[in-house]
């Protein structure tokens, strides 16, 4: 399957799920659980490291289709 900007942002507004437009640590977490990618909290910290580029503490829909795509390519 060819994961498309669209399909990222439905995911997006799905893990967001206090619809305040930026993914949360825990947010994070508990999306990748859902979805079985086995989560540990040191993997969710180096997302965040990487991805949260203005260091907001939230993965912004832009900084989120980034990290999918690495996460999916
Ligand atoms: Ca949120």
């Amino acid at each position: 399957m060819k994961y498309s900007q669209d399909v990222f942002e439905k995911l997006f507004y799905e893990a967001d799920m206090d619809k305040n437009h930026g993914i949360e640590y825990t947010e994070l977490h508990s999306f990748l659980k859902k979805h079985d990618m086995n989560p540990d909290l040191a993997l969710v910290r180096d997302l965040f490291q990487k991805f949260d580029k203005d260091g907001s503490g939230k993965i912004e829909l832009k900084e989120w289709c980034d990290m999918m795509s690495q996460l999916f390519k």
